[in-house]
């Protein structure tokens, strides 16, 4: 396996951090080894029939060919290794991650909306649910559109930027976007998928080992798209209750706030006896 991983290390990959990541970095090493003998193999046959069937000794067309059944047997074999890394290897490995998501209480659910140029980050808070998110009600300051009137939405947890997840659990991540196609790829997780405008796209991982890693979008997504990047915090469980206490904090701290300092924002069906906000700039 050491030997083997060479060639990832040379292509300049993270270590891998998620639970299914190995199958992952064993196949990329096998194929990787597997073109390279193909690529020495062709290349050396090419070379010996540039010289063997060259114009001098050979002046006159052959019309039967070739006799032996060598070149036959190796094209089955190669034909035969590509069948076992694609029926054996690669496609349950993809099965394996599209259709066996780990159950819903288990596992860690996100809502990542990507847009130009960030990934925004949705999480449930202390009472595990989602509030209701509709595109009118989206403003600066409330970026995914969160519906202030929906209870289950009082004490979510919106944050940009840095994303924490707690070590050795499932995390399924529900990808959308807010306006062009972006991919939401976690290197060190092995993982990634797109987050297409209009679509709900689920990817899961587990993260085996704690520390930092890096976020990136792996779609060429617009002119700011080289800067759309983030981090991935896999904390121990107690440092992700820390986290999560103090974003709950923060969202709370700005829950309370929130209903004033968006005067200019687009509010449907708000109530006109609220307490006439004295006309104050900035914020
Ligand atoms: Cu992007």
């Amino acid at each position: 396996m050491s030997s083997l991983a060479l060639i990832n290390e040379f292509l300049g990959q993270p270590p891998n951090a998620s639970s299914h990541g190995y199958q992952i970095d064993h196949i990329l090493e096998f194929c990787h080894w597997f073109m390279g003998a193909l690529f020495v193999g062709w290349s050396a046959f090419f070379i010996y029939v540039l010289i063997r069937f060259r114009k001098r000794r050979q002046p006159g067309a052959d019309h039967l060919g070739v006799r032996s059944g060598i070149s036959t047997h190796l094209e089955f074999s190669v034909v035969l290794i590509e069948a076992v890394l694609l029926l054996g290897f690669a496609i349950p490995l993809w099965a394996k991650r599209v259709n066996q998501f780990p159950p819903g209480k288990d596992a860690l659910l996100v809502h990542v909306v990507a847009q130009q140029f960030s990934f925004n980050y949705h999480l449930p808070g202390p009472d595990g649910q989602f509030g209701r998110r509709d595109i009118s009600f989206e403003s600066n300051s409330n970026p995914l559109g969160l519906d202030p009137n929906d209870p289950a939405g009082k004490d979510d947890i919106v944050t940009a930027g840095e994303l924490h997840v707690p070590v050795n659990r499932p995390v399924v991540a529900e990808l959308s976007s807010k306006d062009v196609i972006h991919d939401f790829f976690l290197p060190s997780m092995r993982i990634g998928g797109d987050a297409i405008p209009g679509s709900l796209i689920p990817i899961w991982f587990t993260p085996i080992k704690t520390g930092t890693d890096e976020v990136i979008c792996a779609q060429l997504c617009g002119l700011g798209h080289y800067g759309m990047k983030g981090t991935l915090v896999v904390d121990t469980p107690q440092d992700y209750q820390a986290w999560l206490k103090e974003r709950a904090e923060l969202a709370g701290g700005s829950q309370s706030a929130a209903p004033s300092p968006s005067p200019g924002a687009p509010q449907p069906q708000n109530k006109p006896s609220e307490p006439a906000a004295s006309p104050t700039p900035g914020g």
